[in-house]
């Protein structure tokens, strides 16, 4: 059996996708917590050898890493053929989301939510007011993509879905709202039995 050790953290969406996306694919899998507010080089050896960056997420198979959310998703998409990669359309499928939702969704919800956070960053207006014009752009975007259907995969959620709940799932701590197709699609999500609070994902060790 594939050996999968996630390294992660509660308050990284870019961690919730993977984590997400291995409970949905029934995947055996344990999450390595990693202080991601803590000074980089005090995280630990065995993360910061795994890690260049020293960011989450990375996820160890079978000893080997592998760095970047949606490259990490696209890799478990194809190898384990789940969540899309049961074909070319479902991973052609996945790419696309998976893509779309780093450029985009997956740029202006992080730094809304940061902007937010109690003691978080400091953001000028006028970047906020960028950044959530950025956001109805995305949402709208999201809504044609969705077009009409349960998951942005179809009848049922793959790894494009996983990617976009990484940081969806905080909106309100972003501070925007959702559409109604949004709102919709993101009851589907925390309904689906795989689904976990990010704590419960990546409990403190
Ligand atoms: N593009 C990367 C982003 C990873 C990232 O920004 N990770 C953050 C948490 S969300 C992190 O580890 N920050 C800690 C640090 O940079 O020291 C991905 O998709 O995996």
């Amino acid at each position: 059996m594939t050996d999968l050790e996630l390294f992660g953290h509660p308050d990284s969406g870019h961690a919730c996708k993977v984590a997400l996306a291995l409970s949905l694919a029934g995947l055996d899998w344990r999450p390595a917590w990693v202080d991601i507010w803590a000074p980089p080089d005090s995280r630990p050896a065995a993360f910061l050898a795994a890690s260049s960056a020293a960011e989450v997420p990375v996820l160890m198979i079978d000893g080997v890493a592998h760095a970047q959310s949606g490259a990490i998703l696209i890799e478990i998409a194809s190898r384990f053929r789940t969540l899309g990669g049961e074909s070319a359309a479902g991973l052609r499928r996945g790419r696309e989301v998976v893509l779309w939702e780093a450029n985009r969704i997956g740029m202006c919800l992080p730094q809304l939510k940061e902007a937010r956070r109690l003691g978080g960053a400091h953001f000028d207006p006028a970047v906020i007011d960028w950044l959530e014009g950025r956001f109805a752009v995305d949402r709208a975007r999201f809504d044609r993509m969705l077009n009409g259907a349960d998951f942005l995969h179809g009848a049922a959620p793959g790894i494009g879905d996983c990617a976009v709940w990484g940081y969806v799932q905080w909106l309100t701590e972003a501070g925007v709202f959702p559409s109604p197709a949004m709102a919709g699609w993101i009851e589907r999500m925390r309904a689906l039995p795989a689904a976990r609070a990010p704590e419960a994902f990546f409990p403190e060790a």
